[in-house]
């Protein structure tokens, strides 16, 4: 990361990166999901299912979806926020509409019983053991809804007051509180947060588009949830992903290193 982004990241939690895909990335990705989004539920690849808002497993419909997983300005970032110890372990698209009418409430890792989600720094570097990458492939702009983030809530050390945001939860025409930020990406752009990141989702309130996006989740390869370490996508999602993209995926103990991060540019095969 640029000291720039470090002292960002640090600060607020989030990174918003733009233009990260090239106009051939963000074709070429646009129209696999416009393929997705056309599809038939029988005519949909294997292992994906259309559900809520999104497609399960949506990051496999398409080589250049799945490559985005290890995308050469994303890559970089996740390496160093997991100490070199990535493992990627959730890739759904997301179609938002406006026909979803209630707002995705405060959330993030870290609020309950569990201890298990990281944010710390050490020895000028940042860790983090629960990562997300948002790919956004249509624009968003300010009052059209979407992703909110409470910056710098990373660091919190206190439980959250409850209604101290929303006071008004069922007005969605109240203005936000000036601590929030709704970000708003525009197609080609790439949000990272640490999902110990204070965050919800506003309304989707245009009805002549809609929010794509995809949501990458990496963890450390040694993390154990209560998915443990088993294999993490369906037998026929995994059965057409590439070699890379499974070794990203695959478990691996805390002091191995694996092949895949000695590159900053991995092509998929
Ligand atoms: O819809 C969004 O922008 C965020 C979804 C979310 O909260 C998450 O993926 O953790
Ligand atoms: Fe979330």
């Amino acid at each position: 990361m640029t000291p720039k982004q470090k002292y960002l990241f640090d600060l607020r939690g989030y990174l918003h990166l733009e233009n990260v895909l090239t106009p051939v990335e963000l074709r070429n990705t646009q129209a696999a999901i416009e393929r997705l989004v056309q599809a038939s539920p029988d005519e949909l690849p294997p292992g994906i299912r259309r559900g809520g808002e999104g497609f399960s497993n949506g990051f496999s419909a398409d080589k250049s979806l799945e490559a985005l997983t290890l995308h050469p300005t994303t890559w970089p970032i996740i390496k160093e926020l997991t100490f070199n110890k990535p493992r990627f372990n959730r890739g759904s698209l997301v179609v938002n509409t406006h026909e979803r009418q209630e707002m995705t409430p405060l959330h993030c890792a870290g609020e309950g019983f569990r201890w298990t989600r990281r944010y710390d720094v050490k020895n000028d570097r940042i860790f983090t053991n629960d990562i997300v990458v948002f790919f956004y492939f249509t624009d968003v702009y300010p009052g059209d809804g979407g992703l909110i983030v409470l910056p710098g809530s990373h660091k919190r050390n206190f439980k959250r007051p409850k209604n101290l945001f929303f006071p008004e939860p069922d007005n969605p025409e109240a203005p936000l509180h000036p601590a929030i930020v709704n970000v708003t990406p525009k197609a080609g752009d790439v949000v990272i947060i640490t999902e110990m990141l204070t965050h919800g989702v506003l309304v989707w309130k245009p009805q002549d588009r809609d929010r794509r996006f995809l949501i990458l989740r990496y963890k450390t390869q040694f993390f154990q949830d209560d998915r443990g370490i088993r294999e993490l996508f369906p037998p026929e999602v995994m059965e057409r992903l590439s070699p890379e993209t499974k070794a990203l995926a695959a478990y691996a103990a805390e002091w191995e290193e694996k092949e895949l991060v000695k590159q900053d540019n991995v092509t998929l095969t």
